[in-house]
């Protein structure tokens, strides 16, 4: 393990180059101490929360691998989330799935569900310095088929409203619970494995049913919305597509969640930051990695979030975008999956923090872009890895592979046994 004092020593020289193009590394610490991501609790079960009639998991996502140790109750699940954000520097939230809630054994169908199933969350939370996120789930169960919401079948329609206005409410007491808005996240699968000769009525009924479960005002939860560019046997037609939920959330104010796995694999998610922060109130974002199809592989820092993450900064636009993570990764350590995605969004916010920013701009809007580019190439070789080493050391969470023992005892004592 690297000592104290040559973390401190390579820090200081970081400092110093840092400060001679200009960036204030104490500041940049201080930004990214501020951030807080929202950790996605279905890593540490693929995706199967605690109803008792719990089934197999459908609506066009798939976790693969069966690597040992998946928590299997809500004390596991506790216990394996309260580990990882050990490893992990910084405050965090918890964004939990409808599926995750407190039933205690008892058999609550999905528009029966109340707050009261989420007090004990409520309750761990505050004691261990979380801060909650929710999301509806209309996947896995015997009324999700092929269309939830936009199902032109009323029972089916309205069973699934009512489940998503249950949400919402259950949003506004955990937001009110913990003095900070609780971002609730709406995603559907609805779509057609071909391609519908009618694809307007779908989107129609869609739009009703959205305005119907956003027609009570909340003040202390906000409503997100996340498009999907296809699922697994719905792969030529989604109702909830980039275009549709872009227009609802422009015209009636509400926040586009971007996962960045959603996307033709070319497109590039950095891009579109700037224009919805022009026409949509916030943005929420799920945090993925797609390899070949939205794989949802366990994010690692590479040139897609660094650029993500840099458009963020760039836009000072830290205080409107929410960063979630959303991947399910079932083939290695899940604990140990968490804190890999975890610090490499970090890593790539810090990055993207300690830009020459100043600097940048002004090459450009002088024209001058051979300095811009020579700039940005050099700035990749800035020691940007003493820096992430003090932080992890201030905030007294393992530097560098150091939390790679830490895992392993613990899949020793605990996860293994499962
Ligand atoms: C699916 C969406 C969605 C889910 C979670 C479980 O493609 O990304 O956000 O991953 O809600
Ligand atoms: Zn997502």
């Amino acid at each position: 393990m690297t000592k104290e004092s040559t973390i401190q020593a390579a820090y200081e020289v970081a400092v110093e180059r840092y400060a001679a193009l200009g960036v204030d590394v104490k500041q940049a610490l201080d930004n990214l101490n501020s951030i807080s991501l929202s950790l996605h609790c279905w890593q540490a079960d693929d995706v199967s929360g605690f109803e008792s009639q719990g089934g197999e998991l459908t609506g066009g996502i798939q976790v693969t691998g069966n690597y040992p140790g998946r928590a299997r109750s809500i004390e596991e699940l506790r216990a394996d989330i309260k580990k990882a954000a050990s490893l992990i520097p910084g405050t965090h939230r918890l964004s939990l799935h409808e599926i995750y809630g407190d039933f205690g054994g008892k058999k609550v169908d999905r528009d029966e569900v109340e707050p009261a199933h989420f007090a004990s969350w409520i309750q761990w939370a505050k004691e261990n310095d979380f801060k909650l996120d929710f999301n509806t789930t209309s996947f896995s169960h015997p009324k999700s088929g092929d269309l939830t919401l936009a199902n032109p079948d009323d029972a089916i329609r309205n069973f699934w409203i009512e489940h998503s206005k249950r949400c919402r409410l259950i949003s506004e007491e955990m937001g009110k619970a913990q003095g900070d808005p609780c971002m609730m996240n709406l995603w559907i699968h609805d779509g057609s494995k071909e391609v519908p000769v009618n694809r307007l009525k779908y989107r129609r009924i869609l739009e009703q049913s959205l305005d119907e479960i956003f027609a009570t005002e909340y003040a202390n939860m906000k409503d997100c919305i996340e498009a999907k560019l296809f699922g697994i046997g719905l792969e030529s037609y989604t109702v909830g597509s980039y275009d549709f939920y872009l227009g609802y959330g422009a015209k009636k104010g509400k926040i586009v969640t971007l996962d960045t796995g959603h996307f033709h694999l070319t497109e590039n998610v950095a891009d579109k930051i700037s224009s919805l922060l022009l026409f949509t109130p916030e943005i929420m974002l799920h945090v993925s990695r797609p390899i070949r199809w939205d794989s949802d592989h366990v994010v690692i820092l590479n040139d897609d979030l660094s650029d993500l993450t840099r458009e963020i900064v760039r836009c000072n636009a830290l205080d409107r975008i929410h960063i979630g993570l959303d991947y399910f990764d079932a083939t290695i350590n899940r604990i140990g999956a968490y804190v890999i995605g975890s610090r490499a969004t970090q890593k790539a916010l810090l990055v993207a923090l300690l830009e020459p920013s100043a600097l940048l701009q002004r090459y450009e809007a002088e024209g001058n872009y051979f300095e811009r580019l020579a700039l940005q190439e050099e700035a990749k070789g800035l020691p940007w890895g003493a820096v992430w080493d003090m932080h992890c050391l201030q905030n007294g969470v393992p530097v560098g592979e150091g939390y790679i023992p830490v895992i392993q005892q613990y899949e020793k004592e605990v996860t293994s046994k499962r």
